[in-house]
């Protein structure tokens, strides 16, 4: 899309701050502790490439993603690195991933009898998914596990080689399923090195995880939403162990002004009425950006001043009110800090009653993301 290059809407992704947040991280792991570095979504909005890149020269081992489409991308941009696939990849779907040596998340021995049909001609990694109370994906049952077993000692070329939970609440301090879920995963984790046949990566730890307990952890954690310099939780930010830095923000520009007469009508449905005679400015960025409608009300940052968003946001533009004329060009920080004022990501969330995650995973391609390394 040539929008890429010319518009005046555009993300600035830190990728210093997600270099530092990795090393962060990793100061606090025991040595030996592997960084599985999660760039799913498009490396949570960020640009997968860039971060996945990053990660791996701050120190990061592995990579993982949602899809196999997202591991193909990290591969044809000339990633190397182990990449695991957390996500459901179809049985037919194996023979890509053993070719391009990437791990495959299993739960089913329904999979891997349908995978039975058809040799591999390359070897394929397999990391097996408990399910200890995320209810999502994974076995619960040790009699689950014996016959994935069963199934899997009867196939040539697929190992596995790791094996991993997912918690719920790891990022509130006050549920103790999170103690739980460690449990029931320890009690499941005795069957599975049982009869595996070779050393297992045993992984467990999400961000929240990773920095209540950076020490126990077993041979990697799963690092995602704190490596883009984004708290898990509010408990998380509060036990203030480990200083990161934001990496994302969002601007634009002014490209329409106008001063309206007071009871002015402001965009679709009339929702707006200047309560004065009042400055109006445009910016180019609208729900068709992921800039959602329910921001209306919310605010923007121009010269360091917070401006409230007037009126219904459109599909490719949205008003603000401001103080005074300001020129055509003048700069617009919609996620970011300005002059010493500060718009965070957790603050757009709030409004939109979400978490941090989904801000700027929800930020469409119509979006480009600039790079900056310092
Ligand atoms: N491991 C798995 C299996 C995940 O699904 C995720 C994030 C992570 C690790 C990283 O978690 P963190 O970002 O909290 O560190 N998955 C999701 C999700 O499915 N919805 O929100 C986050």
């Amino acid at each position: 899309m040539s929008l890429r290059q010319h518009r005046n809407t555009y993300a600035e992704v830190n990728l210093q701050a997600i270099y530092h947040n990795v090393q962060a991280m990793k100061r606090q792991l025991k040595k030996e502790t592997k960084m599985i570095a999660v760039v799913k979504a498009n490396g949570y909005g960020h640009g997968a490439v860039q971060v996945a890149k990053t990660a791996l020269q701050a120190g990061a081992d592995y990579l993982a993603v949602a899809l196999l489409e997202e591991a193909l991308e990290l591969r044809e941009a000339g990633i190397d690195a182990p990449i695991l696939v957390f996500g459901y990849v179809h049985p037919k779907d194996a023979q890509v991933a053993a070719s391009n040596r990437f791990t495959l998340t299993v739960y089913h021995k329904e999979w891997l009898e349908e995978v039975k049909k058809n040799l591999l001609t390359e070897p394929l990694h397999i990391h097996m998914k408990i399910d200890t109370g995320m209810g999502r994906v994974g076995l619960r049952l040790e009699e689950e596990i014996q016959t994935f077993f069963d199934v899997l000692e009867g196939i040539e070329n697929v190992f596995l080689t790791g094996v991993y939970t997912h918690f719920a609440t790891a990022d509130d301090m006050k549920m103790n399923m999170f103690e739980q879920q460690k449990e029931t995963f320890e009690q499941l984790l005795y069957y599975v090195q049982k009869r595996a046949t070779e050393r297992l990566c045993v992984h467990t730890s999400n961000s929240a995880a990773s920095i209540r307990e950076p020490h126990d952890t077993y041979q990697a954690i799963r690092f995602g939403v704190a490596m883009y310099g984004l708290y898990p939780s509010e408990d998380i930010y509060n036990l203030h162990s480990i200083q990161l830095r934001r990496a994302f923000s969002l601007h634009s520009e002014i490209i329409h002004i106008k001063k309206v007469k007071k009871d002015s009508i402001i965009s679709y449905g009339a929702t707006y009425t200047a309560r004065d005679d009042e400055w109006i400015a445009t910016l180019p960025i609208g729900y068709a950006d992921g800039w959602s409608r329910s921001l209306q009300g919310f605010h923007v940052l121009i010269d360091g001043k917070k401006c409230e968003i007037v009126g219904r946001i459109c599909m490719d533009q949205m008003m603000i009110k401001v103080d005074q004329y300001y020129p055509i060009g003048t700069k617009a920080t919609l996620i970011g800090e300005q002059k010493g004022t500060e718009i965070a990501i957790d603050e757009v969330a709030e409004y939109l009653g979400t978490i941090n995650y989904e801000i700027p995973c929800m930020l469409t391609n119509r979006i480009p993301r600039r790079y900056k390394n310092r």
